[in-house]
């Protein structure tokens, strides 16, 4: 089993993260873990923050140079922005603001903002490098791309940093979807026999983790329910990889719907929970979107699910042992499948 926690706040010295149970003998370059931590940060939509931050961090334990051990990997990222907001008792509208205040029991929205901010997923997206890293040693290859911004599909690009700077322009902040894929999984991943072995549950639980999603479909998802069982059938693809909450050989396509950022720099009306009286939260540092960041997020957070998955289904200590059990089952299984 695959496991992993993480630690820190947006504003704090720094953010911690455990990797338990990843296999020795895997390489993996300070520079490799550096350019995904840059792919996140660098995405387009954010805010000044971005500029200040260099996402350095501090490989702790788990690793002989390059060369993971099997021990827990420890991981630390320093922030550069230290200054703690001011405390508050105004909720920014549609954060995690309220429903924070009230399950803490605190009049101090800064403190729930500060562990719910998504600076988090640095360290998410540092720790799912390694899970990266070895899906790719075993031939997995994880990619996302941003589908749709502010309900436009199929922009360009350019079209894109377009919407992005007009919406900027006139202080609003926009949502979008982005698509993520997983080729050459093995079959047989995951498991029909409980409902929490499921796959495709795994996988759900881990993107609809991701600071921001809102929605989450599977090949053909909600368009499915439109089809009849003929036309579906006649489409192998629309079951986007999965059959059962197993794999079933075929590249694993999912979506995600994210929302747009609630912070406004123009301002919400909130209500102060000391006074009670009606005031305009404002928010300087917001992203202009966050489904750029997000798909990438998004790309760690799978692979550590799917990393998880191979490890229950193939076990091994070491990458060692695990390659050719990969490779067994591979030829086994394509043998199978070549011929359905
Ligand atoms: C975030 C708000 C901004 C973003 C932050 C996520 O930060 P803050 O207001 O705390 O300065 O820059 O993202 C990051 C710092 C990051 O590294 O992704 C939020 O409210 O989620």
């Amino acid at each position: 089993m695959l496991r992993h926690l993480t630690a820190g706040e947006s504003h704090g010295k720094y953010l911690a993260g455990i990797l338990e149970g990843f296999p020795a003998g895997v390489k993996i370059t300070r520079a490799y873990i550096a350019a995904q931590l840059q792919r996140r940060r660098l995405a387009p939509g954010r805010s000044a923050r971005q500029a200040r931050e260099t996402d350095a961090f501090e490989i702790l334990s788990g690793m002989d140079g390059d060369i993971t051990t099997g021990a827990p990997i420890g991981l630390l990222i320093g922030n550069t922005s230290r200054a703690l907001p001011l405390p508050s008792s105004l909720p920014r509208p549609g954060h995690a603001d309220l429903a924070g205040m009230l399950k803490y029991d605190t009049l101090n929205a800064s403190l729930i903002r500060e562990r719910a901010s998504a600076r988090e997923t640095a360290m998410r997206t540092a720790l799912g490098s390694f899970a990266m890293r070895l899906n790719q040693l075993l031939g997995i290859a994880v990619n996302s791309r941003v589908i749709a911004i502010g309900g436009v599909y199929g922009l360009t690009a350019a079209g894109m940093a377009e919407d992005l700077a007009r919406a900027r322009r006139e202080g609003d902040t926009l949502g979008g979807e982005f698509e993520l894929t997983m080729e050459n999984v093995p079959a047989g991943l995951g498991s029909s026999v409980q409902a929490d072995r499921r796959l495709g549950a795994r996988l759900g639980a881990a993107l609809l983790g991701v600071n921001g999603v809102k929605g989450f479909e599977i090949g053909g998802g909600f368009m499915l329910a439109a089809l009849g069982g003929k036309a579906a059938a006649r489409d192998p693809e629309l079951s986007g990889g999965l059959d059962g909450g197993m794999t079933n050989g075929r590249s694993l396509i999912m979506r995600c719907a994210v929302k747009p950022v609630p912070g406004l720099p123009g301002g919400a009306v909130s209500t102060d929970l000391k006074s009670f009286r009606k005031k305009l939260s404002i928010s300087k540092t917001s992203d202009t979107t966050a489904v750029f960041a997000a798909a990438v997020v998004a790309e760690h957070a799978a692979s550590l699910e799917l990393a998880s998955a191979l490890l229950e289904k193939f076990g091994g200590d070491s990458l060692k042992e695990l390659r050719p059990r990969v490779k067994e089952w591979r030829r086994k299984t394509g043998r199978i499948l070549s011929r359905v």
